[in-house]
């Protein structure tokens, strides 16, 4: 069963998570409100513990071989997985790991493409390998640094996924003329008062003239790109 978005199908994410909290206040702000209330984007949040292996809600054990730190058993990831799959099939299933492939606009690009993508967060030392083995279709992670669990991770996710889906921004070109959209930085943007504490707006922004408009925000994208980040210019 198919619904149709202007351009192409709804989106539906289904995240996994011991901490459902953490991800349902980021799903009920701003664009990604919007994009659920216009119908383009449905995100489901499951509580992992519902497939817990007993009445104390465990989820998670001991390391074979030995160490700190508890992980994400089996069982109980291979059930909700499951029962997902029983109801759909998925385009992706993420893991968000800190030793995944690193966010980048170009993987976000490509999966807000897809209809169907499932979500695991993992917590503590992580989930058993073997789930990654033989669920797991993409490893994400969003940066070099260590966060507690998957969860703020999956909401970077589904925010820069969102706001891709046709519709979801007013303005559809808007998402177009992002910094990384073409491996350039956005330019500098400004508003009223043309001056404030003598502080003034560049000229060519108050020219009117659009070839020179954009003529300065193409320089200006340039120019905080090669002093920002020049690798990015290496990478097109
Ligand atoms: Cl996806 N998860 C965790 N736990 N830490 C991270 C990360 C993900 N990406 C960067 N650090």
């Amino acid at each position: 069963m198919l619904s149709f978005r202007g351009w192409g199908i709804i989106m539906r994410i289904d995240i996994i998570s011991v901490l459902p909290e953490l991800l349902e206040s980021p799903m009920q702000h701003s664009i990604m409100k919007r994009a659920q209330e216009k119908g383009l984007l449905k995100v489901h949040i499951h509580y992992l513990r519902k497939w817990a292996v007993n009445e104390y809600g465990q989820v998670d054990d001991y390391q074979y071989g030995g160490g700190a730190g508890m992980v994400m058993m089996c069982e109980p990831l291979a059930k909700a997985i499951e029962e997902l799959f029983a109801e759909r099939n998925y385009d992706e299933v993420i893991y968000l790991t800190p030793d995944g492939e690193m966010l980048e606009q170009k993987i976000a690009n490509s999966l807000s493409l897809k209809e169907n993508i499932m979500m695991i967060c993992g917590h503590y030392k992580g989930i058993d390998e073997r789930i990654r083995e033989h669920f797991v279709t993409k490893e994400i992670s969003i940066g070099n640094y260590v966060l507690s669990g998957g969860e703020l991770a999956a909401a970077v996710l589904v925010d820069c996924i969102g706001r891709l889906i046709p519709g979801v921004l007013n303005d559809e070109t808007s998402a177009l003329f992002d910094s990384f959209q073409d491996n350039l930085l956005a330019p500098p943007v400004y508003t009223r008062p043309e001056d404030f504490r003598g502080w003034k707006v560049p000229d060519a922004l108050l020219s009117g003239n659009h070839r020179l408009i954009e003529e300065w925000r193409n320089e200006q994208s340039l120019k905080r790109t090669r002093e920002r980040r020049p690798g990015l210019l290496e990478n097109q």
